[in-house]
């Protein structure tokens, strides 16, 4: 395991292919925690949006150019819909291919192998290994299904959501409900009818969206305290709506320097640091939730929920009685 994280940290590609795997097995935890202190150094973007938008052609061109600028990319590539060697990501590995043999990209696909809170786990794994690793920019691509999406990009710090004209009447952010999570907004396939009314709809969409609702920047209701909020004062980010034809590397350039602008913002208004602490808080607590669940369960007799949910269902016991009986065994 320290031979694995030793070779990480010196560039072995190897011992990073050989980590993400652990880490997508769930077998990374010993790994993680030597590489932490080694995180924290990358910017995080995530890409979603519906199936054929062109993400991964952006991501792809996005790369592209970082390169041309001396950065180096590790790009993750999501998708809960396929099986593992499914279609879609075999097609992105082709869409990719001219990032390959270039030392200073590295590609991996994930997609689920169970259910998706386990997805969004792998993936925050995966971009700490990637960002230990050293790459200055990692991309998470994802296929934009709502909540899941939430939860997957939440680890992002700029998050990008794709539209393209032509997918029917409706502009797919907006049905999926992923319109709040995104920083960036890009309306690809520009060269197709129906650019405007795109565009026009997503503008009218972020209109209507309350200011304050972007404050609470993909966060979560959270049992405790959350940690300092930004003053009421902070500059808000308005989401600049970007046209791209990725195909042919057209606006990629404004993607970029809307990155720039988005991570600018973030670290002079001070928000970086404080959007970081409710995630972390929000990962503390959901790990300590899933510990504690998990020593209760086996601390207890094999059929004792079983047990409560009949006393429960026949009115000799409410449901709150039952927690404090669970909680006994802790
Ligand atoms: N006309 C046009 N086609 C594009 C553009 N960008 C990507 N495509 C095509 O759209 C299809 C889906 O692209 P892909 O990047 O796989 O989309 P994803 O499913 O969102 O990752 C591919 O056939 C691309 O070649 C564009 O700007 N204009
Ligand atoms: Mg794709």
């Amino acid at each position: 395991m320290i031979d694995l994280v030793a070779g990480l940290l010196t560039g072995n590609r190897r011992a990073l292919a050989r980590l993400l795997t652990l880490v997508e097995n769930d077998q990374g935890d010993a790994a993680l925690a030597e590489l932490y202190p080694h995180t924290g150094k990358a910017w995080i973007i995530g890409v979603t949006g519906a199936p054929g938008t062109g993400k991964s052609t952006l991501v792809n061109e996005v790369t592209k150019t970082y390169r041309a600028g001396g950065k180096t990319v590790g790009i993750i590539a999501v998708d809960p819909t396929s099986p593992f060697s499914g279609g879609a990501i075999l097609g992105d590995r082709i869409r990719m291919r001219d990032l390959s043999g270039d030392p200073g990209v590295f590609i991996r696909s994930m997609a689920t192998r169970g259910n998706l809170g386990g997805l969004a786990r792998a993936t925050r794994d995966a971009i700490r290994v990637l960002d230990a690793a050293g790459f200055d920019v990692v991309i998470v691509e994802t296929v934009g299904a709502g909540q899941n999406e939430v939860d997957i990009v939440r680890t992002a710090h700029t998050t990008i959501v794709v539209e393209a004209p032509g997918l029917g009447d409706d502009v797919q952010a907006i049905k999926a409900g992923i319109l709040e999570i995104a920083d960036v907004l890009v309306v690809n396939k520009a060269d197709r009818h129906g650019v405007n009314h795109t565009v026009n709809a997503l503008k009218m969409m972020l209109e209507l969206g309350h200011p304050a609702d972007k404050m609470s920047h993909h966060g979560r209701t959270l049992a405790v305290q959350t940690p300092a909020q930004p003053p009421a004062n902070a500059p808000l980010w308005q989401p600049p709506i970007l046209q791209t034809v990725a195909a042919e590397g057209k606006g990629v350039a404004d993607v970029l320097s809307a990155i720039d602008q988005h991570r600018a913002h973030l670290e002079h208004s001070g928000q970086l640091a404080l959007l970081e602490a409710e995630r972390i808080q929000t990962e503390l607590l959901d790990r300590l939730r899933d510990a504690l669940l998990a020593k209760i369960v086996r601390a207890m007799p094999p059929d004792t929920v079983a047990e409560l949910v009949k006393q429960i269902q026949t009115r000799q016991l409410d449901p709150h009685s039952a927690v404090d009986a669970l909680l006994r065994f802790l």
